[in-house]
């Protein structure tokens, strides 16, 4: 049954594609008037360009001025997403309605972080009081392990919090703490341990004195393979020098949507922290998996995480498409994607504090729009979603900044930065900001032959020397970039710039016609490892085995590891 019916998908069940329909195709036409005017060259035309291509909502300012578009661009991404139903996808997921189709789910993170008081209902039922309720939860347990009021099994208060979960239970979580380690005034140190490789519990776990150690059990299924098995060393490690299982009730929390295996797992389902399957694992921050974030920076500042969010999501939903930043970076992204076939996305924060962001839409990006097969079960002919990367700048410049000048692939950026920092020692924020403004006008300006040519004259370089370096020191210039300026990154902005980037996948999704919240190739991974373990354990006892429903190199792999193990065993 559709949830809703769009424009677009009356035309593709006349038997249209996606790229035949008339707003893609008046776009498509407009790409080719458009695609080779120059930056420089719409900046000098016209001198109002960065007041009617800038935004502004709530403090943050978005400039989409140095993009390859024009008002009239604009306007026909307004036209796309219109004819895409966009209004009614956003409604559809607002409402609860189970957009997730291929896991029969609704998608609801937006429900977590609702603050007004309007009911929201799953198949009848108003979620909003359960959601409350795992909040004043999650206020007064992380207030008592903040005060110290809540003891270790010896009595001892907890000086340290691990949370053990892994992608979308760890990514957010540990973007966040690290983006409001300002705020981590007092209170315990938080911690992420997510790797399945051992390396990672034992440098998280080293230096910490159990009788001191809170951990988090975050899993949504609470079957992950990575989480239950750091879970269980968590728990013999507790327990080895303690040697009282009770101990665990007193240093062990859950974050799940699965009671039974927690409870089995031996943790007090009272020391358990719900959410639901309507939350999906990769926008699970705003829910009970944002525990850590309430023991690191305080429940207060979580809240206020949650109402930046939700300012972004009203506007989302009210604002009209001309002026709707979640439609129009949506919109963006699908210009350079499917139009200019650019195959990837830097994020390209300047904030040492959000050094993990791009990570996290990394996977919010890639883990949702990674899909091939649309809405109506058919492979798509069209390009999806992109690469998403990026490092924090200034770094950055140093290092892959190169590629972004002068190589041969397009790659539009997105500039994150913050007029005022929180720790401003002497110039440095002003350096920083000046590579700030530089970085995207020099992405933009490039530089011209006769340009390149004055400062080698300037240089005092022979004329032979010149022509030699002059193809070198050419700049073309004209790669876009858009800039997203925060006064400052507070929890409330943070919360703003999240939900930003989380409604743009959600609008190419549905532009795209693709299910943005499902995750099956991840699925197939937590079940392929387990296979192969079992068969590990046979090949590691020194038994012959056929292995040849695996092809040639998995196998050889396979039996040389276990060969070399065992020798190194012996
Ligand atoms: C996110 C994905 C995936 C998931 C992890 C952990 O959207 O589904 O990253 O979050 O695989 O899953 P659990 O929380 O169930 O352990």
């Amino acid at each position: 049954m559709a949830l809703y019916q769009s424009g677009i998908d009356r035309e593709i069940q006349a038997g249209a594609r996606l790229t035949e329909t008339v707003a893609w195709k008046r776009l498509a036409a407009h790409f080719d008037s458009v695609k080779s005017l120059h930056l420089r060259e719409l900046f000098r035309e016209d001198p109002g360009r960065f007041d009617e291509l800038s935004f502004e909502l709530e403090g943050m300012l978005v400039d989409l001025s140095k993009n390859r578009i024009t008002a009239r661009t604009v306007d026909l991404f307004v036209e796309l997403a219109e004819a895409a139903g966009v209004r009614e996808a956003a409604e559809a997921m607002f409402s609860g309605r189970k957009i997730n189709w291929t896991e029969g789910r609704a998608v609801l993170h937006v429900a977590l972080r609702d603050t007004s008081d309007d009911p929201v209902f799953v198949d009848g039922e108003d979620v909003m009081p359960k959601v409350r309720a795992v909040l004043e939860k999650m206020r007064r347990f992380s207030g008592a392990i903040r005060s110290g009021e809540w003891r270790g099994h010896t009595g001892r208060p907890i000086r340290t919090v691990v949370n053990i979960g892994i992608g979308g239970s760890d990514l957010g979580p540990v973007m966040m703490t690290e983006a409001l380690r300002p705020y981590a005034d007092e209170g315990p140190r938080v911690r992420f341990v997510s790797n399945i490789d051992g390396s990672d519990f034992y440098e998280k776990t080293r230096d910490l004195d159990p009788e001191e150690t809170l951990f988090i059990i975050a899993s949504k299924s609470f079957t992950t393979q990575e989480t239950m098995t750091n879970a269980r060393t968590a728990r013999a490690w507790l327990l080895d020098p303690l040697r009282d299982e009770k101990a665990v009730a007193r240093h062990f929390v859950a974050l799940s949507t699965n009671r039974d295996l927690v409870t089995k797992f031996g943790i007090d389902p009272e020391n358990m922290f719900e959410f639901w399957d309507w939350v999906g694992g990769r926008y699970s921050s705003w829910s009970a998996i944002g525990l850590p974030i309430c023991c690191d920076v305080g429940f207060e500042r979580f809240e206020e995480l949650l109402r930046g969010a939700h300012v972004l999501d009203r506007h989302f939903r009210t604002a009209p498409l001309r002026r709707n930043l979640p439609v129009l970076l949506g919109m963006l992204g699908i210009w350079y994607n499917n139009f200019f076939g650019a195959e990837s996305h830097a994020i390209l924060p300047y904030d040492q504090y959000l050094h993990r962001f791009a990570a996290y839409f990394q996977q919010g990006d890639m883990e949702s729009n990674g899909k091939s097969v649309d809405r109506d079960g058919r492979r798509v002919d069209y390009q999806t979603g992109p690469i998403v990367w990026g490092e924090p700048g200034t770094n950055g410049q140093h290092a892959f900044f190169q590629l972004l000048h002068q190589g041969t692939k397009l790659v539009p950026a997105d500039f994150i930065g913050c007029i005022e920092s929180h720790r401003p020692l002497g110039d440095h924020h002003e350096k920083l900001m000046a590579n700030f403004f530089a970085q995207p006008e020099a992405l933009m300006r490039g530089k011209t032959p006769e340009e390149a040519r004055l400062d080698l004259e300037e240089a005092g370089l022979s004329p032979e020397r010149i022509e030699e370096l002059l193809p070198h020191k050419f700049f073309e210039g004209n790669r876009p970039t858009t800039t997203i300026l925060l006064q400052k990154l507070t929890p409330y902005a943070l919360g703003m710039l999240t939900a930003l980037y989380e409604m743009k996948i959600f609008v190419q999704g549905v532009v795209w016609r693709i299910n943005s919240f499902d995750q099956w190739g991840v699925e197939l991974g937590k079940v392929l490892a387990g296979r192969i373990l079992a068969e590990q354990k046979t090949l590691a006892l020194g038994e012959e085995m056929d292995l040849s429903h695996h092809d040639s190199s998995t196998a050889g792999l396979m039996k040389c590891y276990a060969r070399c193990r065992n020798k190194g065993r012996g």
